[in-house]
């Protein structure tokens, strides 16, 4: 038998956290059907095979991000056509949560452009978080970096799920953004982990990075000491005016290979099929839920770009007889504790 196929060693967990990236390689060489049968039997021990969990995405502070995120429309670095705008108020978060749960989301992230978050913000968004899980809604915030005090905040305030994405390998991140190290995401993702907030951590794929780059950010993210709770994988929207628009586009059957890896190296892990849904065929997402993705971004924004609208989504799944997780299912999920995600 193919060593990548026979019974690796686990840690306590049960889960491995000692992946080489030859053996994730090796994942990634696999003929296609032999890959996305590993990872159709790891994703069906592990969630309910016809079962897609729903989030909605708010950007509550847009545009002007110091940051130099090569992928990235609201840096201010760029000329994107996206405008700065100030911190939503809290009333018109609460209303745009209150929406999402009525179309059917069962959680809801609020994203915002900061390198860091500020004392006033941290206040600000507790206040948000408080009032959005107040509606029976799981919360998730993607604000960039957080010292250990911000992340224990956060808790505080109720916050569920922290997303921080390491994007790519550690090789390839120096390449697309220069204003902050891999090793600097590595210790938010700490602080989060330590202040016992869910862990959101993914990546984007078609960013011109190598087949090698892909399987060394799936390594990063499995060999954590423990596996994220959610892991989005983000297929890159390409953004006129940011520095990787007009690059090659990633082959559908490499991205889905992407997703099946993922699955297969964190079986319990909540798989986001994130950005770039809107591009992607109906055919290519029905292969995405076989390689194992349990999850999307629902509803017709991401943060500032499209996604797609929310009769699009739903004929899709209706076609596929998937069913949207409900509210009482991923809070069961949630308590728990497996599986979640941002
Ligand atoms: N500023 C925070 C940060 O960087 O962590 C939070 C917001 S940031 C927009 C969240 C994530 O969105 C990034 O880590 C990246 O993975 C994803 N993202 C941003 N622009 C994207 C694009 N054009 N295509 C795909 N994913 C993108
Ligand atoms: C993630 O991995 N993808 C989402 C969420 N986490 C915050 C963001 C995608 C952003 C796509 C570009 C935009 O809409 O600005
Ligand atoms: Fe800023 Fe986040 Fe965009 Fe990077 S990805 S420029 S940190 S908003």
């Amino acid at each position: 038998m193919n060593a990548v196929l026979s019974s690796p060693p686990v840690a306590e967990d049960g889960l491995r956290h000692d992946w080489r990236l030859a053996e994730v390689e090796a994942l990634f060489e696999l003929p296609f059907m032999d890959l996305l049968y590993q990872a159709q039997q790891v994703h069906r021990a592990h969630h309910a095979p016809n079962r897609v969990q729903m989030s909605t995405l708010l950007s509550i502070k847009t545009g002007g991000c110091p940051e130099d995120c090569g992928y990235c429309p609201q840096s201010i670095h760029y000329e994107t056509g996206v405008a700065r705008e100030d911190m939503m108020p809290l009333e018109a978060v609460v209303q745009a949560a209150r929406n999402a749960q009525a179309a059917g989301a069962t959680r809801f992230c609020m994203g915002a452009a900061y390198r860091s978050p500020k004392k006033k913000d941290i206040e600000r968004i507790s206040q948000m978080i408080r009032e959005v899980r107040a509606l029976g809604l799981e919360t998730c915030a993607t604000l960039g970096m957080l010292t250990p005090d911000q992340a224990h905040e956060l808790k505080d305030a109720g916050l569920d799920y922290y997303n921080h994405n390491v994007d790519s390998s550690e090789e390839y991140y120096r390449k697309v953004i220069s204003t902050r190290t891999y090793q600097h995401r590595l210790d938010t993702l700490e602080a989060v982990r330590n202040a016992d907030l869910k862990v959101c951590s993914g990546g984007i794929v078609g960013m011109g990075e190598t087949r090698t780059d892909r399987a060394g950010m799936l390594v990063t993210l499995a060999n954590l000491p423990e596996h994220p709770q959610s892991v989005p994988i983000n297929q890159l929207v390409q953004v006129e005016g940011t520095p990787l628009h007009g690059g090659e586009s990633v082959d559908s059957f490499e991205f889905i290979r992407t997703i099946a890896v993922a699955r297969v190296l964190m079986p319990q892990a909540q798989l986001r099929l994130s950005a770039g849904r809107e591009q992607m065929s109906d055919e290519t997402q029905a292969l995405a839920f076989l390689a194992g993705a349990s999850s999307i971004f629902y509803g017709e924004k991401l943060l500032t770009t499209g996604n797609p609208d929310v009769e699009r989504d739903r004929a899709l799944l209706a076609r596929l007889k998937i069913e949207p997780e409900t509210q009482a299912q991923t809070q069961a999920r949630g308590q728990a504790g497996a599986g979640g995600s941002c």
